[in-house]
């Protein structure tokens, strides 16, 4: 599996997406640190919310061989600025989380966002269920 950093706001489920895709049970942990958990690396959502830490983000990236962008469709705020996946050196793909939850409309929005962000392939999963993660780890198992 390619080396990945996950990023996303607070509670949008980088965690619980790190737990599914390294095979571990699923329980709530609030990150308070980077962590390494095999080839993925979990990051705090802080790290995208205060924009002082979004330059530890873009060296801890450096690291790894594909950036992840979580997008939580339930929230109304949008963190990403337009193009900011091209401030990172590597390719980012982005994740809709919580597919579950959310509605058509907030999935067609958090998509559009995504993209915006400049981020490709988009994925939409529920972590919890494991659904949409087929195509998801099939990307992340591929190589060029
Ligand atoms: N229903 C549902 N709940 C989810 C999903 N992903 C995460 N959650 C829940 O959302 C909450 C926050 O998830 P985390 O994975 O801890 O979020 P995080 O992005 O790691 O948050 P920080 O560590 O604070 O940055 C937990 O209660 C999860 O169970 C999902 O796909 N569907
Ligand atoms: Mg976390």
């Amino acid at each position: 599996m390619k080396k990945i950093i996950l990023i996303g706001t607070v509670s949008c489920g980088k965690t619980t997406l790190c737990q599914r895709l390294n095979g571990l049970k699923q329980i709530y942990k609030k990150t308070q640190a980077l962590e390494v958990v095999n080839h993925t690396v979990d990051t705090p959502g802080e790290y995208l919310e205060h924009r002082s830490f979004l330059r530890s983000l873009m060296v801890t990236a450096t690291g790894t061989e594909l950036v992840l962008f979580l997008i939580d469709p339930l929230l109304e705020r949008f963190m990403y600025s337009p193009g900011q996946a091209s401030s990172f050196m590597l390719p980012v793909a982005g994740v809709v989380t919580k597919a579950d939850l959310a509605t058509e409309k907030q999935i067609r929005q958090a998509k559009e966002l995504l993209e915006l962000a400049g981020a490709h392939p988009i994925f939409v999963i529920d972590s919890i269920s494991g659904t949409g993660m087929e195509p998801l780890i099939e990307f992340l198992s591929e190589t060029e």
